[in-house]
């Protein structure tokens, strides 16, 4: 009993220095441009902003195109005979150039954490292939990320995605605010799945599936969720879908050791060679 009540009483401390180092920190912001303020504020109201890596113009996309596509190459294709539970293959590519480049685009970070409201950390990027499956498990499953209060994933398209190659899904913030009954319905069923994640069944219940919010698009689609505080998942596929995930939180996030996944050895780490990025010539590579 003790315990818990000293652990409330921790949580409630940690809560009241989060509310006032974002207070301090509202005044240190960086600048937005006019063009950014909009997705900081459709983040803020919906979790989602969805938009093109043309209609963002950052400088160094053609670089990561680039090395994306050389990479993509090196990758095992898909069978794309649907297997019940088919893990993603994912590649941290953190330390080459040419991704963390656009990461630390000056506008990025400048949107990462006027979203977030205090200074930031980029913890990497992965580069990741999901494969065809027929049973709702892992990201699959409707879930809410834990690494911080607030989180923002940039998830880039790099083939196009309609329904069946699986994209990513989601519930608008406006239908689960904190203080709806949603909000708790939700809460409780994910509770009760140990924080797994709930079926599509399971949400149904709560949520008709007419309001899910499905990110189909072209590749180079871009998607700035904050994957904390939306319910999202990847849908069912079958087709392979390949996209990278960039992600940041508040520096230092409320659960470091969640975050060290980006950067260090769980998943490989693939070289980049440059005979290979000059090789590459399809168009996408120089979209
Ligand atoms: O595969 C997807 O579209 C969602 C992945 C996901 O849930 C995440 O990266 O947090
Ligand atoms: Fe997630």
């Amino acid at each position: 009993m003790l315990n818990i009540i000293a652990s409330k009483l921790f949580e409630l401390k940690s809560e009241c220095n989060y509310r006032i180092a974002l207070w301090k920190h509202a005044r240190r912001l960086p600048a937005l441009e006019e063009r950014d303020r909009l997705i900081v504020d459709t983040l803020k109201q919906e979790g989602v902003y969805v938009t093109s890596i043309t209609e963002l113009g950052l400088d160094s996309t053609t670089e990561l195109l680039k090395a994306a596509r050389v990479q993509l190459s090196r990758m095992s294709a898909a069978d794309n005979t649907p297997v019940g539970e088919k893990l993603p293959q994912i590649y941290t590519v953190t330390d080459v150039g040419e991704f963390s480049q656009w990461g630390r685009e000056k506008r990025l970070l400048a949107i990462v954490e006027n979203y977030i409201g205090l200074p930031i950390a980029f913890h990497g990027v992965h580069l990741r292939r999901d494969f065809p499956n027929t049973n709702q498990f892992g990201t699959l499953l409707w879930h809410k990320d834990s690494e911080d209060r607030r989180i923002i994933k940039i998830i880039v398209y790099l083939t196009d995605v309609e329904a069946h190659h699986g994209p990513f899904e989601y519930v608008p913030l406006s239908l689960t605010s904190l203080f709806s009954f949603n909000y708790y319905r939700i809460y409780h069923k994910l509770w009760q799945s140990g924080y797994l994640g709930i079926k599509d069944e399971q949400l149904k219940e709560v949520i008709p599936k007419k309001y899910w919010k499905s990110c189909t698009g072209p590749a180079g689609t871009v998607i700035f969720v904050d994957t904390k505080s939306v319910l999202h998942h990847g849908t069912l596929r079958t087709q392979q879908r390949d996209t990278l995930f960039f992600v940041y939180t508040a520096n230092p996030p409320k659960r470091p050791e969640l975050c060290t996944q980006y950067w260090d050895d769980t998943f490989p780490k693939p070289q980049l060679n440059t005979e290979a990025v000059v090789a590459c010539k399809d168009d996408f590579c120089h979209g």
